[in-house]
């Protein structure tokens, strides 16, 4: 009988979850493992953590995919996303803080990989263009193209696993008068570098992650002042003078908003941090999921398997309390079913279950109901699989303490410190403020943390 293909679309971290997971079982002694081939549109792996200093297309005319920025930090503990398998402690060598750079946890991510030596299943430069499935044949058509060949490659698979994220695509809205706003208008997707913003007055649209971590660092690169306008929420948090929060913006007339509270102001330039569209060009229909944001993505089943067709596989669809270990928990148990060592109930059972977590999560009312109700689906994936036993529990637990130290100082929580629930290594705390350490190179932060580079494991 011929191997399983398998074809994973993505290198970020929930592809190369799925990659990691094929190569442990790999090491544990298991010979008849599938045939895989990893489609990466970009020429590295890394996903959302590779920057990239370009917007719009990139060198070979496609949608630039990277949304991450210059002098970005972890905005939660690295304690609660640390791999059951490959612990801080062991890629560093000695205990960092627990907010790192963008460049330290992305060190992280590869060291990982690198020790796997698992690239050489990747295809780089290769954006998907087609999924097709055949129901005669029970296989999948994937069509690419090789931009390294300048040809498309077509290929047949007995699975396809999504894993190609869903924080890059902008959700754009429209204002009246925003044609004629004389100053730079761009979404969060499309912010590098907060030093262009230097003495400026900008208004940000939107009242999240973005929001809050776009409107800090424009601040602390020297912005003249920070306006987030809010449409359902304000964060609410208390802001050094310089940010405030205003109501939503009604309309534009020259380089001036109006706000729905009758106020107005001029500015220089608007960043909407708006959020991201789910988007999978390249799945007809009856593949594609439709989803918008949030915990619990409907006519998946574990949040992983495509319910109409359980051989397409969705990987990393979730709103992220948990991020790496979540992808983790989805990748050893997709690669167990693909590899027959867990069956799948039929549809009905399939459904119930789905019903019964989404019922689950429309009780969520506060944060804490959310991180637990994260913490349980990630308990049940784990449970499930020979995936490393890790206390995510204890780690929603630090996802608390994290929201409560946000609201004490949006501006300081990151020199917090916390425990890892692996390694019981408590991390030392940021030895200055966040505020001051302007440099967020990998090495700069290494020394800061008093961890010496020389013992620091490529
Ligand atoms: P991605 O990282 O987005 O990777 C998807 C991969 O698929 C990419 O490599 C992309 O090139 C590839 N791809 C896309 N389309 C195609 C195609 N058609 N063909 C082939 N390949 C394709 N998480 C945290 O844990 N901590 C943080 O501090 C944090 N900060 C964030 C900051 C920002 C600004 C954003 C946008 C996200 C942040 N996240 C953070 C969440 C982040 O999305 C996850 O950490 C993680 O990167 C998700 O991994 P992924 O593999 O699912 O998706
Ligand atoms: P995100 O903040 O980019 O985080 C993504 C926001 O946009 C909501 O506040 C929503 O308001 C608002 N919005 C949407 N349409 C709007 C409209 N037409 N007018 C006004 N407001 C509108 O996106 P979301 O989806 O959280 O919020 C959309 C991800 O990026 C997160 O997972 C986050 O972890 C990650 N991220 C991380 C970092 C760091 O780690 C930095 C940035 C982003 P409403 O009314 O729907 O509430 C440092």
């Amino acid at each position: 009988m011929s191997k399983k293909r398998i074809a994973i679309l993505g290198a970020g971290p929930s592809g190369l979850a799925q990659l990691r997971a094929f190569e442990a079982a790999r090491l544990a002694g298991v010979k008849d493992l599938p045939e895989i081939v990893c489609y990466e549109k970009q020429n590295a792996i890394g996903g959302m953590w590779n920057y990239s200093w370009r917007t719009g297309l990139d060198r070979n005319g496609e949608p630039v995919h990277g949304s991450m920025y210059r002098y970005l930090w972890s905005n939660g503990p690295k304690e609660c996303l640390e791999f059951a398998d490959y612990s801080f402690d062991e890629h560093f060598g000695e205990p960092i803080p627990s907010y790192p750079p963008r460049e330290v946890l992305k060190d992280y991510i590869m060291g990982r990989i690198d020790k796997q030596d698992i690239q050489k299943y990747i295809r780089f430069e290769c954006p998907v263009r087609w999924v097709a499935f055949d129901d005669d044949t029970q296989k999948f058509t994937v069509t690419v193209m090789n931009h390294k060949t300048d040809e498309q490659e077509v290929e047949e698979f007995d699975y396809v696993v999504v894993a190609t994220g869903h924080f890059s695509t902008p959700n754009m809205p429209y204002f009246e008068g925003l044609e004629a706003f004389p100053g730079r208008i761009l979404h969060a997707h499309d912010f590098r570098d907060a030093l262009e913003f230097k003495n400026e007055d900008i208004l940000l649209v939107g009242s999240s992650y973005s929001a809050e971590d776009i409107g800090t660092q424009c601040y602390k690169y020297g912005t003249k002042s920070v306006t987030i306008s809010y449409r359902s929420q304000p964060l609410g948090y208390e802001w050094p003078e310089g940010i405030k929060e205003v109501p939503l913006v009604t309309h534009f007339e020259g380089d001036v908003a109006h706000f729905a509270d009758g106020t107005s102001q001029s500015f220089d330039a608007i960043i909407m941090c708006t959020g991201y569209l789910f988007h999978f060009p390249f799945l007809p229909d009856e593949l594609r999921l439709q989803t918008h944001n949030c915990l619990y993505p409907a006519n998946l089943y574990k949040g992983i398997f495509w319910q109409p067709n359980p051989k397409l596989i969705y990987l990393g669809m979730q709103d992220q309390y948990f991020t790496f270990n979540m992808f983790d928990a989805q990748a050893w148990y997709a690669r167990d079913v693909i590899m027959g060592e867990m069956a799948l109930p039929d549809l009905a059972t399939r459904k119930a279950d789905e019903k019964k977590w989404l019922e689950t999560y429309a009780k969520c009312v506060t944060v804490d109901d959310s991180i637990d109700f994260q913490a349980a689906y990630i308990r049940d994936l784990t449970d499930a699989t020979d995936y490393p036993e890790f206390a995510v529990e204890k780690q929603g637990d630090i996802l608390k303490q994290w929201q409560k130290d946000k609201a004490e100082n949006i501006m300081t929580f990151r020199e917090k410190a916390y425990r890892s629930t692996l390694t019981g290594t408590l991390a030392p705390e940021l030895p200055e403020p966040w505020l001051d350490v302007l440099d967020d190179s990998l090495e700069h932060f290494l020394n800061l943390a008093f961890v010496q580079p020389k013992k620091h494991k490529k």
